[in-house]
């Protein structure tokens, strides 16, 4: 079996897009990425920008390409028009895997008005069926590797497996019958991501797709040892109200004395992973391929924390204050959250805990390029 993939890599200008893109690079894949742009020109019209001096696709991609030996290729195309222009480029590369971010990823941004509402539900769903259906119609045998997110499943106050559970209802004819964990998505954005799994599960029983789900909690962090490599290459940070998540919002406020933006009781939970780890946890779902018998999903996780611990404990190192904020969403105040993440444990995954390198990224990161950072982007305006 050869080591070396063919690897296209959709959303590869993002925040999880980019860095994974360069560790796969370096790990002697051959990488192509395929991005709209979108991202960074949602940038402009909201005059919101990255913490981080992010390059130009081109200049990172050239810095890249000229440190290492495997050569990253890009293209820019809109994978949400039906033009068929992903299914030309799939039979000419012939990729033996797709990885797929490439989504409006931001629950606010996709709660602010009727046009963001049609524009996340557009471009997601289109995206998702253009490639499950581009792969068909090639005949080629693709594993198709998406980001899904633990908030497909809201959050409740149990124990959330890996996809699947087993129920039975003899009223309906349920003896022991195994289906996909209920969704009960908190976002139009989230929602998306529900709806997507479904049309995982219809391509993978009608044309044995073979689909691994990652379902990932929130990402912090910025930089990878591949982004480090030159300054160049450095990651997004997002820390506006929209696409900042709680996590980066934090550390970008410390850095500036700003004080913490709690909303509501602080006393949801939620799913964390640093970006170092997600870009393991994809090398490990591309070195390990599953069954087409069934969509596997993931819990692409490390730690769970309350907003309120995690506000405390950015609040004791730098001496912050913290400020409640009237929870501008629609969401409970109060959960546990226990998440079954043992496939990437036992693939070899080792987790970066939050503890041993937050000073670093405030001190490193945040602290660095304080002076980017637009104090008046940083309250939530999204209500729902
Ligand atoms: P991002 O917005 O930084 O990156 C997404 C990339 O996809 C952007 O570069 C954008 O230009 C591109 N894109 C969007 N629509 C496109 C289209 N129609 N055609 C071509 N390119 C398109 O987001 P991210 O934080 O890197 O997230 C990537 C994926 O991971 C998303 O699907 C998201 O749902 C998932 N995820 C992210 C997090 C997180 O905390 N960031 C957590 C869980 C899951
Ligand atoms: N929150 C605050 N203060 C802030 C920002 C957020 O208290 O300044 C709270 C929110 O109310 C929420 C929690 O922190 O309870 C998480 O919010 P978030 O914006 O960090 O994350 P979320 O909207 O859930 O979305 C992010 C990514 C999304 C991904 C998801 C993973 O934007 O792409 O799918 O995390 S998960 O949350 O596991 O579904």
């Amino acid at each position: 079996m050869k080591t070396s993939k063919k690897i296209f890599i959709l959303g590869g200008d993002g925040f999880c897009g980019w860095p994974t893109s360069l560790h796969l690079s370096k790990h002697s894949h051959e990488v192509t990425i395929i991005d709209n742009l979108s991202r960074r020109k949602i940038d402009k019209q909201f005059k919101t920008n990255s913490l981080t001096p992010i390059k130009s696709i081109n200049q990172r991609i050239k810095v890249w390409n000229n440190l290492n030996k495997h050569k990253i290729n890009f293209i820019n195309i809109d994978l949400s028009k039906n033009d068929f222009k992903f299914l030309e480029l799939i039979k000419k590369y012939k990729p033996d895997i797709i990885i797929h971010f490439a989504e409006q990823r931001s629950a606010p941004f996709s709660m602010k008005n009727k046009n963001t509402r049609a524009y996340t539900v557009n471009n997601n769903i289109s995206v998702t069926h253009n490639i499950l259906n581009a792969i068909v119609e090639s005949k080629l045998d693709i594993h198709l590797i998406h980001l899904g997110t633990m908030g497909v499943y809201g959050y409740g106050n149990g124990l959330i497996p890996e996809g699947y559970i087993n129920i039975s209802d003899i009223k309906y004819g349920f003896k022991k019958k195994e289906i996909i964990y209920p969704t009960d998505p908190g976002s139009i954005y989230h929602m998306t991501k529900s709806l997507d799994q479904v049309l995982f599960y219809y391509y993978n029983k009608n044309y044995r797709l073979k689909i691994t789900d990652l379902h990932q909690g929130i990402v912090w962090g910025t930089e990878t040892k591949e982004t480090k490599q030159h300054p160049s290459l450095i990651n997004r940070f997002d820390y506006d109200g929209d696409y900042g998540t709680v996590l980066n919002r934090f550390i970008a406020q410390s850095a500036i004395n700003y004080p913490l933006t709690v909303y509501g009781s602080g006393n949801q939970t939620r799913a964390f992973i640093n970006i170092q780890n997600t870009v393991e946890s994809i090398r490990l779902a591309v070195n390990n391929p599953p069954k087409n018998n069934k969509v596997r999903i993931i819990n692409q996780i490390t730690e769970t924390f309350s907003i309120k611990f995690l506000a405390n404990e950015i609040s004791k190192i730098s001496g912050v204050k913290i400020k409640i904020i009237k929870n501008p969403r629609k969401e409970k105040p109060k959960n546990t959250l226990k998440v079954e993440n043992k496939t990437l444990l036992n693939k070899g995954l080792s987790p970066i805990k939050f503890s041993t390198i937050l000073s670093e990224e405030i001190n490193s990161i945040a602290k660095k390029y304080k002076s980017r950072i637009k104090k008046d982007i940083i309250l939530p305006t999204s209500k729902w």
